[in-house]
């Protein structure tokens, strides 16, 4: 049961924390649980909460470095195997899983060797904010324009995506 609905909830919503360093329009993309093309801060604070539910393998509302790294290697696994060289897809899977020990270290803020629920919506919180560029607490169209334009002035944001 539980693995049937882990599978689901991998083919379902998977795709919020895939992202790495992505653009604010796949933010939305992913992030747009209700599909009305915005991410209010309700709704991603919801998309939150399920991410860190699906990769709690003991269910006791925090994630262990191994429950964050191995909910993070399925997801990279089932991505890298579109790779056809097999030392390419070694070498990219050894260093995602160089950058996940580290977004672990940048996510557990209180270096209590788990994220907490606290520290895993304040992380996502950021990026939200780094992704809201007109400050409106709702991402869409308009900040993927701002996204854009800033972009292209060569003024990108920093994301930690966890
Ligand atoms: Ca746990
Ligand atoms: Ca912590
Ligand atoms: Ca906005």
């Amino acid at each position: 049961m539980k693995t049937s609905l882990f599978i689901a909830a991998l083919v379902a919503i998977s795709a919020p924390a895939l992202a790495a360093s992505h653009s604010t329009s796949v933010f939305v993309e992913e992030q747009d649980l209700n599909g009305d093309g915005k991410v209010s801060q309700e709704e991603f604070k919801a998309g939150r909460a399920i991410e860190i539910r699906k990769a709690d393998f003991n269910e006791d509302g925090i994630l262990s470095e191994a429950e964050y790294i191995g909910e993070y290697e399925g997801r990279l696994m089932a991505r890298l195997s579109r790779i056809g060289d097999p030392e390419k897809r070694l070498e990219e899977q050894q260093r995602q899983m160089r950058q996940a020990k580290v977004r672990f270290g940048v996510l557990d803020a209180d270096k209590n060797g788990a994220i907490s629920q606290a520290e895993h919506l304040a992380s996502g919180l950021r990026m939200f904010d780094l992704h809201d560029r007109n400050k409106d607490g709702v991402v869409d169209h308009k900040d993927v324009v701002l996204a854009e334009e800033a972009a292209k002035s060569g003024k990108t944001g920093e994301f930690v995506n966890p």
